[in-house]
């Protein structure tokens, strides 16, 4: 029987399959006992980017993780829930959930692609379930599935959209449905290598919703009952809330509260927060650096549980939405939002990994057949994404990945 063990020795190595998982300790992330620091990317188009269907392109896909990881990003914030109809406006289509309960075989097997590519390559993977916002459906679907409308009044007007999302909270069956999402997609087994989605150490953490508080109505109740749902189905994983940790402090008390919910989350926007106006930065950019400082080492106060920053981005210069112009604003940005989060060994997930995809004509939204490069489908493309060709920009972020596994501090002559 010896032969037999040793295969199944090797097969585990040769898969990329002894890592551990990721847990909390001392308040800290960790992995095999020492502090989990790291970069990481929203890669949130990832399950759509492997699908052998519509929208996909395996080729890509693999050249983009391969220079993720060798830039030492090894983090990447998927979508594990996206919601149709395929028709509605501005979604990343096609959605992985067309109608309630019925999936899109092509968009989990890209799902199960990507994993089990992460995983040969020993990267993680933050696994979002549903989102506040209604580029990938999201609440707003829910709500009209639960018969709460029939249409979606999306953002611009009078339409009152952040109310509209919220009613998500106040309809059972909006809930019952997503619990039946939470439970399809935390049960499954990858079907290229057989591991039970709940086994597998590539998946870091489950969060409930992108930035899931913007109404302040977050039902604590529901909060710690959903994530102690999600706890029961995979205790080997982590579970996290997707809040901004921007609107209310009360959420990161109800964050605390639950003993299901293992890190918090915050969401830095110096532009959408009205702070930086890429069209005046020589006097708003000093106001953006002080406010960035401000947000992080205010959060970086918390020490009961673990934080992550999973969401930053700034404009390119003069918000221009040329893959070719400069980018020495984001590049001052990046280096000292890293900085700052480094200092307080906070991980930190930049907005977002544009890769090799470019924009099909300046200044559009993302329309079905464009390339996957990170701006939500509704926002202008290429606003915040990072491309294969932002040299500078890229050399930032390997320089802090490469710190981040390092105990020293930054080397601070970089400012
Ligand atoms: C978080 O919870 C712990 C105990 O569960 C408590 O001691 C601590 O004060 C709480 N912190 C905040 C910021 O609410
Ligand atoms: C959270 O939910 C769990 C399981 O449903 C329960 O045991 C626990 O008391 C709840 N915690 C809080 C703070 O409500
Ligand atoms: C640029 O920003 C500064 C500081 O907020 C403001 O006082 C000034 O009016 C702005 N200039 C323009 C042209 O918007
Ligand atoms: C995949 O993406 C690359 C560019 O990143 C492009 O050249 C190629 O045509 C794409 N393939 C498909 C099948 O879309
Ligand atoms: C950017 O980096 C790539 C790969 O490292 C290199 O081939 C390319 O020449 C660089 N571009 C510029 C403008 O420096
Ligand atoms: C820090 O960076 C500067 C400029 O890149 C370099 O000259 C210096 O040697 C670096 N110091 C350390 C300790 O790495
Ligand atoms: C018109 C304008 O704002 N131009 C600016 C574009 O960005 C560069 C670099 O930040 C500035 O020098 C220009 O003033």
């Amino acid at each position: 029987m010896w032969y037999v063990i040793i295969i199944v020795v090797l097969f585990t190595i040769v898969n990329g399959q002894s890592s551990s998982f990721i847990t909390v300790q001392n308040g800290r992330l960790t992995l095999n006992n020492e502090d989990y620091m790291y970069i990481g990317t929203n890669f949130w188009y990832g399950a759509n980017l492997a699908s052998k269907g519509p929208g996909g392109n395996r080729s890509r896909l693999l050249r983009e993780l391969d220079r993720l990881h060798s830039l030492g990003v090894d983090n990447l914030r998927l979508q594990a829930g996206s919601e149709g109809p395929n028709t509605e406006p501005s979604r990343m289509v096609p959605a992985m959930q067309p109608q309630p309960g019925i999936y899109d075989e092509a968009i989990l097997d890209g799902l199960d692609f990507l994993l089990y590519e992460m995983n040969k390559r020993q990267m993680r993977a933050v696994m979002c379930l549903n989102n506040y916002w209604q580029w990938s459906g999201g609440f707003a679907q829910y709500v009209v599935w639960a018969g709460g409308a029939k249409s979606i009044p999306y953002p611009g007007g009078s339409n009152d959209f952040d109310s509209f999302a919220a009613r998500f909270y106040e309809l059972p069956r909006a809930l019952e449905l997503f619990n039946n999402h939470i439970q399809f997609i935390v049960k499954r087994t990858n079907k290229y290598n057989n591991i039970p989605y709940a086994e597998d150490p590539t998946i870091m953490s489950w969060e409930l919703a992108n930035e899931l508080s913007q109404s302040g109505n977050l039902n604590p109740t529901w909060l710690n009952h959903t994530a102690c749902l999600i706890k029961q189905l995979a205790p080997k994983q982590l579970i996290t809330t997707g809040s901004d940790g921007h609107s209310t402090s009360k959420n990161f008390a109800d964050e605390n509260a639950s003993q299901c919910i293992d890190y918090a989350t915050i969401h830095l926007w110096v532009e959408n927060w009205g702070i930086h106006d890429p069209h005046n930065s020589t006097a708003t950019f000093p106001l953006a650096l002080a406010a960035a400082k401000k947000f992080i080492d205010d959060r970086a106060a918390y020490k009961d549980k673990p934080i992550v920053l999973e969401e930053f981005g700034i404009s390119r210069d003069n918000a221009s939405l040329s893959s070719t112009s400069p980018v020495t604003v984001r590049d001052k940005y990046y280096r000292a939002v890293l900085q700052l989060a480094h200092h307080h060994r906070i991980p930190a997930t930049f907005w977002a990994y544009g890769g090799e995809g470019r924009p099909r004509i300046l200044g559009a939204s993302w329309r079905q057949g464009d390339d996957f490069i990170g701006d939500p489908p509704h926002e202008p493309q290429g606003s915040n994404a990072v491309y294969d060709t932002d040299n500078s920009t890229l050399e930032i972020i390997r320089y802090f990945a490469s710190m981040a596994t390092k105990k020293s501090s930054a080397n601070t002559s970089l400012f």
